[in-house]
């Protein structure tokens, strides 16, 4: 295919430059970030970060769920995650430390916030939600959460698209649940093991 034919075929028409730009601009914010903690604290608040522009196909079906137009407005205006950020952390306290490090940035305006982990989703899903938008007008989604409830995120992804056979939905759905209660149990005590440490060093 022709280069020319293919930008045309972009929902996200000639943004997707300027999408990288701002990915590139963020991932440098977290590194600084991860750099300063790390010679204060000597520890990396930040296990990994992932970055992602949303897929085309992805893009286009969320539009058409949503019933808007499959334009560059629609999916970068009208729609907030094209550009996406997954942070996860070892500990809760570091999820928090780094929503507060964003929420002070003087470039970064805070559109929306869902707290999921003081206020879990029903079917156990925990993350700290952030939509952000920059000074010129484009928006970030960033999902922070620990380890455990990244583990937990990625297997009830998968298992989502898995058909089963056997009539057992139910029985998954509260098996996911008790695992996910679980995890975050486990996460308060490894943070309470982690305020031991550092209240003694
Ligand atoms: P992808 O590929 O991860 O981007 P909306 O964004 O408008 O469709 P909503 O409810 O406003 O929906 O967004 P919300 O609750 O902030 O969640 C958006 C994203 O969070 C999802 O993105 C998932 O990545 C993640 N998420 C939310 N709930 C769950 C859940 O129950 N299980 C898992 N595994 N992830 C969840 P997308 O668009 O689904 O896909």
């Amino acid at each position: 295919m022709e280069e020319t034919a293919e930008k045309e075929l972009s929902i996200y028409g000639e943004h997707l430059p300027m999408l990288v730009r701002i990915i590139e601009d963020m991932e440098k914010r977290i590194d600084l970030l991860r750099e300063s903690m790390k010679q204060q604290r000597g520890m990396d608040p930040v296990e990994h970060c992932l970055s992602r522009i949303k897929s085309e196909e992805s893009m286009r079906e969320k539009c058409v769920r949503k019933g808007l137009a499959q334009t560059p407005e629609s999916a970068l205006f009208e729609i907030h995650d094209a550009i996406g950020f997954r942070i996860v952390c070892a500990f809760v306290s570091d999820v928090y430390m780094i929503r507060d490090y964003l929420a002070e940035a003087e470039d970064l305006e805070i559109v929306e916030e869902k707290d999921y982990i003081r206020n879990a989703k029903p079917n156990g899903y925990r993350s700290y939600h952030m939509i952000l938008k920059t000074q010129t007008g484009y928006y970030l989604e960033i999902q922070l959460r620990t380890i455990s409830m990244d583990t937990w995120a990625a297997l009830e992804h998968h298992l989502k698209y898995k058909k089963t056979v056997s009539g057992n939905e139910q029985l998954i759905v509260r098996e996911l649940k008790r695992c996910a209660d679980e995890l975050a149990s486990t996460d308060v005590s490894m943070q309470t093991i982690r305020d031991m440490i550092f209240e003694e060093a």
